[in-house]
């Protein structure tokens, strides 16, 4: 395939690099299977522990020189990673498409965030203030100031394989951080891919080898990270259980992580929402990515007044959906990740119809010509009591489960009142619903919005959530500051040497 030629991938693969060099990775092998057809893409080698050593030993060489760049020279070399990934735009959006399954419109989307967080890093790269503060003491000045950590290790899941690396790395790195990069096993080529065109660019303007490394392998070499003092922060997306993993062994040696976690995201249909606009909204949110985002929607919360006539146009709108493969462009659905996935969907359907679930628009497997890889379900929805065990439990695939509600109040409780915190959307004319949504007794979620989905956050938020989410923050806003460390100076130009408090100590 073409493009697997222009990104420079190979049938056998090296996993383990600190940016031109690839050195020999002695662990496991990979093999990427597409879920499109089925068939292996290619093979990489993964990362043993001796990998893992050697390029962290690298990485922190690199971090010495790194952090001597002034902060608008690193962000010039990602503004150039910007540009090159416009280049490759084609190319990268085909290999996230065919290695993960997603449509290819949203494959070009996925690397668009990366292009478009590029551009925002490269502003914040001369925006990295922090505050000045009068002190107490006469002829003091007190001010804070923002320095990189060091090395950064992120963990990032097959469903964004290559835009939530690029959240990570193009902050850390214009604040001045090194990069240590565990791809989701299920998309190591889209690893590979991104760290040969970055490489390239660094190369090019002698940024230190080690400034940008990658290691693929499975679970262990997450483990090494979350427990290795010589990684000061984490970043993490993927499961709540992954999750706790991370944030415990991370916490037990008082390092620092940002956890991105499952999501159970609700929209509040109001009786008073646009509801044509609210279809657009709830389809794409339930289907889009075959559910397989952390902010794909899982749950409606449709008023008791507009439920039938809803439920309906759910109904005529789901029949219209075409599933199939997502490198044609008149497909909606592409496939699940693997046939793991698909067992889960299937378990999923069988537990929700053992708790009581209607099942409104009937799921299952796709079978037949184009669906030979054993990843295509049939999106569907449900029916559905909040408090059902499988409704509180995320489960990442395209099933929309349904529920009533009669005021604006038990809505909100029902949005609320699962596990999870990270998006949520009401869909309503009413400034008194929205605001009340939006307010401190309204949704818990990280992300609320008002007439638009719970999916497809611009990269210029804050992007995390709350409760079994994380509690982290990726993307823009001030979400940099986690990846910088801050440090208060105080700083006195008299001739005297007064204390804090008024104490008086004399001798
Ligand atoms: C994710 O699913 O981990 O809001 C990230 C969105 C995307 C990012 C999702 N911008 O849907």
């Amino acid at each position: 395939m073409e493009f697997l030629q222009k990104l420079h991938i190979d049938n056998d693969n090296n996993g383990v690099s600190t940016g031109l060099e690839w050195p020999a990775a002695n662990g496991e092998k990979l093999f990427s299977y597409s879920p499109v057809d089925g068939k292996l893409i290619a093979a990489a080698s993964g990362a043993d522990k001796s990998n893992y050593d050697a390029v962290i030993a690298k990485a922190k060489e690199a971090f010495a020189k790194w952090r001597l760049w002034p902060a608008p020279k690193r962000g010039e070399i990602v503004r150039q990673i910007g540009e090159a990934l416009r280049n490759k735009k084609e190319e990268l959006g085909k290999l996230v498409s065919y290695e993960m399954g997603k449509s290819l419109q949203e494959g070009y989307g996925e690397v668009q965030e990366m292009i478009d967080i590029c551009d925002f890093a490269v502003g914040l790269s001369r925006q990295l203030h922090g505050l000045t503060m009068h002190s107490e003491r006469p002829a003091h000045r007190m001010y804070e100031q923002y320095h990189p950590l060091g090395v950064v290790g992120i963990i990032s899941a097959f469903n964004f394989p290559v835009a939530v690396w690029s959240w990570n790395s193009m902050l850390a790195w214009i604040c001045g951080n090194v990069t240590v990069w565990k791809p989701s096993e299920k998309t190591p080529l889209c690893g590979i891919a991104c760290q040969k065109i970055v490489a390239e660019i660094f190369a090019k303007n002698n940024v230190p080898e080690g400034v940008s490394n990658l290691v693929i392998g499975g679970r262990d070499v997450g483990e090494w990270m979350s427990n290795d003092v010589n990684v000061p922060l984490v970043s993490a997306t993927g499961s709540t259980r992954m999750g706790k993993a991370v944030g415990a062994a991370v916490g037990a040696r008082l390092g620092k992580s940002i956890l991105e976690l499952g999501g159970n995201n609700a929209i509040i249909i109001s009786k008073d929402a646009d509801l044509d606009m609210s279809l657009v909204g709830a389809v794409f949110g339930a289907v889009g990515t075959a559910g397989q985002r952390c902010t794909s929607t899982r749950r409606l919360i449709i008023h008791k007044d507009v439920y039938n006539t809803f439920t309906d146009k759910l109904k005529n709108a789901y029949k219209q959906l075409r599933i199939g493969n997502p490198l044609d462009e008149h497909n909606h659905v592409g496939p699940l990740i693997d046939k793991d996935a698909v067992t889960m969907y299937l378990s999923a359907i069988d537990k929700c119809k053992a708790e009581g679930g209607n099942f409104i628009v009937e799921g299952g497997e796709m079978t037949g010509d184009g669906f030979e890889s054993g990843c295509y379900v049939k999106p569907c929805i449900a029916e559905v009591k909040n408090e059902y065990s499988i409704v509180q439990h995320e489960t990442f695939a395209p099933i929309l489960y349904v529920m009533k509600y009669d005021g604006i109040d038990d809505a909100i409780a029902m949005q609320n009142g699962v596990p999870q915190g990270l998006s949520s959307a009401i869909m309503t004319l009413n400034l008194r619903e929205a605001e009340a949504f939006l307010s401190h007794a309204g949704s818990d979620c990280g992300i609320a919005n008002v007439n638009i989905g719970t999916s497809g956050a611009e990269i210029g938020g804050a992007f995390g959530g709350e409760k079994e989410t994380g509690g982290g923050r990726e993307s823009g806003s001030d979400a940099w500051k986690a990846y910088m460390r801050r440090q208060t100076n105080t700083i006195n130009y008299s001739t005297q040497l007064p204390l804090a408090q008024g104490i008086k100590f004399e001798f």
